[in-house]
């Protein structure tokens, strides 16, 4: 599934009579150009002789998602005044004689772009005068909700606004629009948002235009024009189209509710009514389970349920304390113990959950050294984390050692990690564990892998990512969770004791945190334990990996298996939702996986098995997505449900 630019331009006895474009996802994109055509015909200022469309397939690895700019408005008497208010709001940017700048804006002369002044020397910037710099390729996010083909010179603006905003060295945008008729004008600008002005024009004069100031000590002017004319962008958390601006919390909060529910991204919990299993209850109808994480299926072991009955006897319901405080407990030291003899390192250390865990590895660490390396694909947690750090964090492409090599030799630090999910949580891909390593022992950089989907899942005894490339060496920092294989709750990471006496001392999620429970940890020695001596457990994981990935082939439906997580490209957002209910009314719950979690356009099945899958079980549930997957591909344009959610009981 593709992104595409369609481009609009009509004329009349080659006057411009309107323009206008978007960006939509490949199957939208008959309907994007049907709007703008009825756009053309039904223009104010005439019939058009001529429409050019053109339409572009964009890279979308490439699409940059930016935040709308926060709007206000401002009334004055008159123009003058309205000036006045513009001049006030300049001062406030710290852009000196506004005045100046004002009577510049006031003059343009028609153009199809925007004059770029530098603030600080007054020089014009942009190299063709008579035709100024162009803003294009952006839309916003979602935008084919739109009931109406007419224009909206505010959101059209708001758009470009934001745009402009986002690239680096602009300090303002001033605009009039030239259409004499439309009195209300603004100045933009990332520091102050997008701030309405009525009115900058008396009803019916004709002239407007627009100035863009640029400061070349804070971006390069090159740079900033290439970003705003070649690269493309939506614009996500636009204002709902009966408003345009939202002053209270309670109004901005509503609204972001109702943009999910229109892009068809809301979602709604589901309750599973029988404990995790390959087999389970939704509201009494039986299901089969084909999207646990719970890959060895032992959250219902018997013998894994009477040790954490029996933890919660002598040791009863809670910890009652942080660890350094007074929430450790001999069980706490030992599953830390075990975890490290598990992996085969010095030490190891426990957070709440997996999401805790990379939040404060990465944040603590990444505000000790310069730059963090993150795969484009790492978990939400690996991402938050680096937010939370001082360090410059440098996404390279997915699982790609090279552009990995070329981002590490392109950028100057003296320290840095570099960190990379080992199975991906989404596609199921395996990371590149030697040339990952090769590079971290190359340019000194710290590594970290998450184990989450590896543990108990590769290796011929489960023991992850390192076992499976039968690797002599090892990452020094090796996350995981418990959640998964180990089927109770809870993160980890192991390395060597100087890492691990550093994040028991500074990473705040674990400094911070009311220790695990007593049953959690039980079930988590439990299971490990089971894990160390059940080799045949993994086996049989592996086997059924095996042998859905045959099954899926015998069917016709083409997708790479590395791991138990097995992604199958399902569409759009809406097609994808509408596979998830099918298969769920055959008795599969199989859930549809949407922006944000994937990239917008590009839904997916995100299967996953389990140990205690049978062949039967297997086949069945390859066969139905094959059936539901080839009669929704036949379907064209699956009518679009924005409400409509895939857990709805
Ligand atoms: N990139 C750069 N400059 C442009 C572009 C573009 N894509 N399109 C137009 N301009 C310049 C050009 O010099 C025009 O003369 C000038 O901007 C005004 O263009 O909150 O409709 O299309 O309600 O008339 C403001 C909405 C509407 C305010 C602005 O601009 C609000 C508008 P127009
Ligand atoms: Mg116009």
């Amino acid at each position: 599934m593709a992104l595409f630019s369609i481009k609009m331009r009509a004329s009349q006895k080659e006057k411009h009579i309107s323009g206008a474009e978007k960006i939509q996802e490949e199957a939208k994109v008959p309907q994007a150009v049907g709007m703008l055509i009825a756009r053309a015909l039904h223009h104010s200022v005439g019939k058009p002789d001529f429409i050019n469309v053109k339409i572009e397939e964009l890279d979308d690895s490439s699409v940059r998602i930016i935040p709308a700019l926060p709007v206000s408005e401002r009334t004055a008497g008159d123009p003058e005044e309205a000036f006045r208010i513009m001049e006030k709001e300049m001062k406030l940017l710290g852009i000196r004689h506004p005045e100046k700048w004002i009577l510049l804006l006031r003059k343009m002369p028609p153009m199809r772009g925007a004059a770029v002044f530098d603030i600080r020397t007054g020089e014009r910037l942009d190299p063709r005068p008579e035709r100024g710099i162009r803003v294009t390729y952006m839309d916003e996010l979602f935008s084919c909700g739109e009931k109406s083909s007419k224009k909206n010179a505010f959101r059209e603006a708001l758009v470009l606004a934001s745009k402009t905003a986002a690239a680096k060295g602009m300090v303002a945008e001033l605009c009039i629009s030239d259409d004499p008729h439309y009195v209300t004008g603004y100045i933009a600008s990332s520091q102050n948002g997008y701030i309405r002005i009525t009115p900058l024009k008396e009803k019916g004069t004709a002239g407007g235009g627009r100035i863009f100031l640029f400061d070349s000590s804070k971006g390069k002017f090159e740079e900033a024009a290439h970003f705003l004319e070649q690269e493309s962008v939506l614009i996500e958390n636009m204002p709902l189209h009966s408003e345009t601006k939202q002053n209270t919390a309670e109004q901005a909060i509503k609204a972001a509710l109702e943009r999910k529910k229109r892009a068809g991204l809301y979602r709604k919990i589901t309750v599973i009514g029988s404990p995790q299993s390959g087999k389970i209850k939704i509201g009494g109808k039986k299901l089969l389970l084909f999207s646990s994480n719970s890959y060895l299926d032992l959250i219902r072991h018997p013998l894994i349920r009477l040790k954490t009955a029996a933890a919660v006897l002598k040791w009863g319901s809670g910890s009652g304390g942080s660890r350094l405080t007074t929430g450790t407990l001999p069980l706490h030291t030992r599953l830390e113990s075990a975890l490290s003899r598990f992996y085969g390192t010095e030490d190891a250390l426990l957070f709440n959950t997996g999401y805790t865990a990379n939040v404060g590895i990465i944040s603590s660490i990444g505000n000790n050294v310069d730059i963090i390396f993150s795969d484009k694909e790492n978990h939400a947690s690996i991402i938050d984390g680096c937010r939370l750090a001082s360090a410059e964090t440098v996404i390279y492409r997915h699982n790609d050692m090279k552009d990995l090599e070329s981002k590490i030799r392109g950028s100057r630090f003296r320290s840095g990690m570099i960190v990379s999910d080992s199975v991906f949580s989404m596609s199921g891909d395996i990371l590149n564990l030697p040339e990952f390593l090769a590079l971290g022992k190359k340019y000194h950089l710290l590594t970290m892998i998450d184990e989450a989907h590896a543990l108990g899942v590769l290796g011929r005894t489960g023991h992850g990512i390192t076992e499976y490339f039968h690797s002599e060496e090892k990452p020094d920092l090796i996350m995981g969770t418990l959640s998964k294989s180990v089927g109770a709750e809870g993160g980890f990471v192991c390395g060597n004791s100087v890492l691990i006496d550093f994040l028991r001392n500074h990473a705040r999620s674990f400094i911070f945190s009311t220790s695990q429970t007593p049953a959690n940890i039980a079930a988590s020695l439990a299971a490990l334990k089971y894990i160390e001596n059940h080799p045949k457990r993994i086996s049989r994981l592996q086997k059924n990996i095996k042998f859905f990935s045959e099954c899926l082939k015998n069917n016709g439906i083409e997708t790479d298996v590395h791991s138990a997580v097995i992604s199958v490209p399902a569409g759009n957002e809406q097609t994808a939702v509408e596979i998830s209910e099918t298969l769920k009314r055959k008795g599969f719950l199989i859930p549809a996986i949407r922006f944000p979690t994937v990239p917008y356009g590009k839904a997916i099945l995100r299967l996953t098995l389990m140990a205690t899958h049978t062949k039967k079980e297997i086949k069945a549930a390859a066969n139905a997505l094959a059936e539901v997957i080839g009669s929704a591909g036949k379907t064209p344009g699956v009518q679009e449900s924005a409400d409509r959610d895939f857990f709805q009981e």
